[in-house]
């Protein structure tokens, strides 16, 4: 059926669900659901890794076959360095650029790599803000319990708190810096309320939050003239074959060489792996998002955690085509957008945590509930027409202007229609296990933002990514900087490559897959 008639029933419900209050789940009814209705719970998905420093744990097969790929250098590459630095920052996204601006600040030598340009990054694509306890109201003490509750209590204890007390620190760096954070009427930071969350604690640039700390990031690492190499993409890492990482090697995507690159300290801020489609999902994130960091460290030595945990947004863009996957952000439902099935029933609370508001839109599509596109797509409707109806004309286009206009392009006034959604492959849960310091269990390797884990625990709360990165992005680069004053640059070697070779051999040999990808699968097609 056409898909404007089949929201006809979004329209005739609204008036009853306004007068409905949605009780969160108990505990226990939130296991049930998410064990069954979770993509985390698919157990076919998963195997165990045979080799490295996790073997044995359970993975999904996407990412398992990336830890287990192929390095696409040669054993015997000249590794005469073509550049030196103390620090080396491998990613131009928000913890990129922290790290490499607090390295400097120090005063560090820094390089930043990128795979593409300065910027391009799941961080600009962060829509509705950034957690950080700034109201009398609220504490990092009460941050810290939403998220370790959103976490299920997996979240390692010591980042957590870290980042909850640095975050007033990090917003007033922001704001040094000129980024443009929304106001209330006495001009105080206005805050908003997101999913898991006790406090209303967002604080928010309209619904382009991560672009505009991007713009003003980006900005600053070019003030302070810190060297980039753009273009750029890391595909292995150096070891001095004692266990110490050394530097990387950069496969110049432009022209087609490779760069060696003699570092004392490297950060990886390579971001997450929603390009890898696990399972079959699109993704909301960037086009570079293929998990090259997670490849690069694993096969140096460092552990990594919580890899059998993923977060699916629940609201990616199901119609139309152009945009499936997008995020339609957390943010519409913040300011009170309902949820509703095929029947015009609302049948979650939308500020739920992430995993139950996914796991029960996947119940309702799978129990015959969904909304079917004429491409066989199925979703569920997000009522973004009654932000208007309850806050006033215009409320839409005031507070999200950004998805409004990425509508709009393909004729969809959201403020008339509802929007068909249903979850996208969004976030890594896990990443490289770090210390409170973003050092990896690899000395003189660090990790900051998404590449990294065990801060999230086993669900992210909406608006933690950014200062995750912001926090640990500036811990990392001060430490490392800190670190390299008094250091001489280690050997450069790939033994550790020969030695994880050895090791698939004696498994079978490695995965199909040539890793880092670097791009997806789906770029090298032409
Ligand atoms: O932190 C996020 O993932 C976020 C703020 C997303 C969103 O829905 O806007």
């Amino acid at each position: 059926m056409d898909i404007h008639k089949l929201q006809d029933i979004v329209h005739k419900t609204r008036d009853a669900r306004r007068r409905q209050t949605i009780p969160k789940f108990s505990p226990a009814d939130r296991d049930q659901l998410i064990k069954k209705f979770h993509p985390d719970f698919r157990e076919a998905a998963y195997r165990p890794l045979k080799f490295g420093p996790n073997a044995g744990e359970m993975t999904v097969r996407e990412l398992a076959a990336l830890l287990e790929g192929e390095s696409p250098i040669p054993a015997d590459l000249d590794l005469t360095p073509q550049y030196s630095t103390d620090v080396l920052v491998v990613g131009g996204g928000g913890a990129g650029c922290a790290a490499a601006l607090h390295a400097h600040s120090v005063g560090a030598k820094v390089i930043l790599a990128t795979k593409l340009r300065l910027g391009d990054s799941n961080t600009v694509m962060a829509q509705g803000g950034m957690q950080i306890a700034v109201t009398a109201e609220d504490s990092p003490v009460t941050h810290f319990l939403d998220t370790l509750k959103g976490g299920h209590m997996k979240n390692d204890h010591t980042l957590l708190k870290t980042m909850v007390e640095e975050g007033p620190s990090i917003a007033k760096w922001l704001l040094s810096l000129g980024v443009i954070f929304d106001r209330d009427g006495d001009g105080n930071l206005h805050v908003k309320k997101g999913g898991g969350s006790s406090k209303p604690r967002l604080i928010t640039a309209s619904d382009y939050t991560g672009l505009e700390i991007m713009r003003v990031l980006k900005d600053e690492v070019l003030n302070q003239k810190i060297q980039l190499l753009e273009f750029c993409a890391a595909v292995e890492l150096l070891s001095d074959g004692n266990g110490s990482c050394t530097g990387v090697v950069l496969r110049d995507l432009d022209n087609k060489r490779t760069i060696v690159v003699a570092a004392k300290a490297v950060i990886l801020a390579t971001g997450g792996i929603g390009r890898l489609h696990i399972q079959g999902f699109p993704t909301s994130n960037h086009y570079g998002a293929t998990g090259d960091g997670l490849a690069m460290a694993y096969r140096i030595g460092a552990k990594l955690i919580h890899i059998d945990t993923f977060q699916y947004h629940p609201s990616g863009a199901v119609y139309p085509e152009q945009l499936i996957g997008a995020l339609v952000t957390e943010g519409i439902r913040s300011e009170g957008g309902h949820l509703v099935n095929a029947k015009g029933d609302r049948f979650v609370n939308e500020l739920d945590t992430r995993d139950v508001v996914s796991s029960s839109i996947i119940r309702e599509c799978e129990e015959g509930r969904g909304i079917r596109t004429m491409s066989g797509r199925v979703g569920v409707w997000l009522d973004t027409p009654l932000l208007d109806v309850e806050h006033g004309s215009g409320t839409l286009k005031k507070h999200f202007p950004a998805m409004v206009t990425q509508f709009e392009r393909f004729g969809i006034d959201i403020s008339k229609d509802p929007v068909l959604i249903y979850p996208t492959l969004h976030y890594q849960n896990g990443g490289v296990k770090i210390d409170n310091n973003g050092e990896s269990e690899t000395r003189n390797l660090f990790v900051a933002g998404e590449a990294s884990g065990g801060l999230h625990g086993r669900n992210r709360l909406m608006g933690n990514s950014l200062l995750d990165l912001m926090v640990f992005g500036k811990r990392s680069g001060t430490t490392a900087a800190q670190r390299v004053g008094s250091m001489r640059q280690g050997k450069l070697t790939l033994e550790h490559l020969s030695r994880f070779q050895a090791e698939a051999k004696k498994h079978g040999g490695s995965s199909s897959v040539i890793s880092p990808m670097v791009l997806p699968a789906y770029a090298k097609k032409e």
